[in-house]
């Protein structure tokens, strides 16, 4: 370890659908974290692992704060809490495009609980006419909460990306590199694997379905063929309805086709190796509402 090297646990805090889960993919550079158009995709902390030569950041993607009900909505926010503690720095990150609003208000309130200095991250900005659109609604944030930084970034275009990298590593404490350099996250692969196909499950479905998905892998073997290794894959797609098992499975079976075309491709891709994917659609009345079932599609638990 070089003298000087610095490292910290960042956590990134804000509404669904901000872009924090395309943060922490494009600061990682490899995919740890499923994002989707949809609000609340990502459900539990986790962690990517971002690598330079002056520091480690382990950045704590979150699921996104709002005023959500059941069961599933509240183990979110207790995971939100989670992911806060003890932190470094807090990234709190807003959607330029969107006004100040109350789930916005919601994550601004947690933010004061960990105490730690804040940057203030405007995303989006590739989508601003101009530079002087962003202003109001950064006054907007100033008046509720001293951030240390405003940092108007582009987690999809890369924009202001190294220099937000530079800022945040300058305030970490001098300390050793928490985890080993090729490793990318704390999640096991089983995990990433179901969240692969929930994503792809949430990005062809609409509406209401996209939320009561959870994916639970039945079967996972590595087969050794003569033209190389083959992932056999089994999993469970879990919805809360026979209407959203119906779209799910589509008209003769056309879209969980597709699901698992798609699927299989950004697998192939992750996993540097063919897939063979198999998928089934099962109903569990309001999953989401049960504890017990919430608890066991929690993949960080390992298998
Ligand atoms: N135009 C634009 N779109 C972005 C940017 N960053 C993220 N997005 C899009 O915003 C949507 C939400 O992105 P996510 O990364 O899933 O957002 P999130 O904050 O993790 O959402 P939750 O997990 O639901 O809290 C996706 O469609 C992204 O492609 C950006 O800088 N510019
Ligand atoms: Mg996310």
């Amino acid at each position: 370890m070089s003298a000087g090297f610095r490292a910290g646990f960042v956590t990134i805090l804000g509404r669904p659908n901000t872009g924090k889960s395309t943060l922490v993919n494009a600061l990682v550079g490899s995919k740890v974290a499923i994002v989707t158009h949809h609000p609340q995709t990502t459900r539990t902390h986790l962690l990517g692992i971002v690598n330079r030569p002056e520091g480690q950041i382990v950045l704590v993607d979150t699921p996104g704060v709002h005023r959500g009900r059941g069961h599933l909505s509240r183990e979110m926010l207790r995971s939100v809490r989670t992911g806060l503690e003890g932190r470094d720095l807090c990234l709190f990150m807003a959607d330029i495009t969107r006004k100040f609003g109350a789930e916005d208000q919601l994550a601004l309130d947690l933010l004061r609980e960990p105490g730690a200095p804040a940057f203030l991250l405007l995303n989006k900005v590739d989508l601003l006419p101009n530079a002087e659109a962003a202003l109001p609604i950064i006054e907007e944030y100033k008046k509720r909460h001293e951030f240390a930084e405003v940092i108007p970034i582009s987690a999809l275009k890369g924009k202001n990306l190294d220099k937000l990298v530079k800022q945040i590593i300058a305030v970490l404490p001098e300390a050793a590199p928490f985890y080993p350099e090729g490793q990318a996250t704390d999640q096991p692969e089983q995990f990433m694997i179901a969240e692969c196909i929930r994503e792809q499950a949430m990005l062809l479905t609409r509406e209401e379905v996209p939320h009561t998905l959870a994916v639970r892998i039945e079967r996972d073997e590595v087969k050794k063929q003569r033209i190389g290794q083959l992932r056999v894959l089994q999993a469970v797609i879990i919805c809360e309805r026979p209407g959203q098992k119906a779209i799910l499975i589509g008209k003769s079976g056309e879209m969980i086709r597709q699901i698992g075309t798609a699927a299989r491709q950004e697998l192939e891709m992750q996993l540097d190796m063919r897939v063979f994917l198999e998928l089934h659609v099962l109903v569990r009345d309001e999953w989401r509402n049960n504890p017990r079932a919430v608890a066991e599609l929690d993949f960080r638990k390992g298998g």
